[in-house]
């Protein structure tokens, strides 16, 4: 019986199935048999994370008029064009499942698909724009780093491409929030300001505890994820309380304490209310960014006529 189970063991190898394939750690490509439930996971997770680039460019996008120099403008306009392209390459990767990209817009308008609680916030001052660099980009790395090694071959594939990008845009926040710092008596003020606001709903970025997050067990039975929201939201914190410190910013949380048995912060307890609430539609701008996704999408209607006309032509003349 033992010597049968181990025969069907390798003839399962030998045939390339997914699970000897995620066994094996091999990654798993568009061609690939693949459960549909693994399908469908992606396809939430990677369209939800291209919806997340794209509406990310909003609290930026405000203030590129406003950037204090010429210098200052044009890094923020490149990490926002940086920002459009990870949507792109994410989108083009989620349709490789098997899904449209009219699809998975159609899920963001109408609130099937969510999109990351952070960029429901608002960006009220420029120190904003140095604090969405530093933590929220701080944030993505950390995760996305992990992602590098996730099951599927375009989803790891881009995250590699991401992954460089995003840590030029960490630097550009840094280098705000160390400028402002090094600054007047209210700019001092602007940046612990920002810091204030954007600490917890960066340590939401992550997501639930283990406990609160359902989709985790599938997500590590096929090696999507690799760490839990927990482990990552730790290393975030471990490595940003430091960089805080080094320019005499202060952590908005009393009962964080350095915890030498573990070697890692303890922090105090974050408000999931508010992240409940904000990922279902009541966060501060949750309206104000859809409707403009809604607007852009509709005024560029043209573009994508004029694409697929183009695309037309190209496959008569072929
Ligand atoms: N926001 O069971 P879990 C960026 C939902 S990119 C909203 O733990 P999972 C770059 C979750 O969907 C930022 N919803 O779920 C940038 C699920 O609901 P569902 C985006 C969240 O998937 C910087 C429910 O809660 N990055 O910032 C969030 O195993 C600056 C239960 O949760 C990604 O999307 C949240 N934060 O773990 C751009 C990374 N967390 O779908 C512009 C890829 C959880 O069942 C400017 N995604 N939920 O209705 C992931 O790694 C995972 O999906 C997690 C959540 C870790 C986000």
């Amino acid at each position: 019986m033992e010597l049968l189970e181990k025969n069907e063991k390798l003839q399962d190898k030998a045939s390339g199935s997914f699970e000897a394939k995620i066994e094996r750690d091999d990654a798993i490509e568009p061609r690939d048999n693949m459960p549909e439930g693994y399908r469908k996971h992606l396809i939430r997770q990677m369209s939800q994370h291209a919806h997340s680039e794209v509406i990310g460019m909003q609290p930026e996008g405000n203030w590129i008029t406003r950037a204090p120099s010429l210098r200052a403008k044009q890094i923020l306009l490149a990490k926002i064009q940086d920002e459009g392209g990870h949507g792109l390459y994410l989108y083009s990767a989620a349709e490789t499942l098997g899904i449209s990209r009219d699809e998975m817009i159609a899920q963001l308008h109408s609130g099937k698909a969510k999109y990351s609680n952070i960029f429901n916030y608002p960006a009220l001052t420029w120190a904003d724009i140095g604090a969405i660099g530093w933590l929220v980009d701080g944030a993505a790395i950390v995760n996305q780093v992990s992602l590098q090694r996730t099951s599927y071959g375009p989803y790891s594939r881009a995250m590699v491409r991401i992954c460089k990008e995003e840590s030029f845009h960490q630097r550009q926040g840094y280098e705000i929030m160390a400028k402002m710092m090094s600054g007047t008596a209210a700019q001092r003020e602007m940046a612990q300001d920002a810091m204030n606001r954007w600490w917890w709903p960066s340590l939401m970025m992550f997501g639930p505890h283990e406990s609160e997050s359902p989709r985790s067990g599938d997500a590590f039975k096929w090696k999507i994820k690799r760490s839990t929201n927990d482990e990552l939201r730790q290393k975030f914190i471990d490595k940003t309380v430091q960089q805080a410190e080094v320019i005499g910013l202060k952590v908005p949380d009393d009962q964080l304490r350095w915890n030498e048995e573990k070697k890692s912060y303890d922090h105090g307890p974050i408000n999931w209310d508010e992240f409940h609430s904000v990922i279902n539609g009541n966060g501060p701008c949750n309206k104000q960014r859809m409707a403009h996704h809604k607007k852009v999408h509709a005024e560029g209607a043209w573009v994508r006529e004029a694409a697929e006309a183009y695309r037309l032509k190209e496959e008569k003349l072929n």
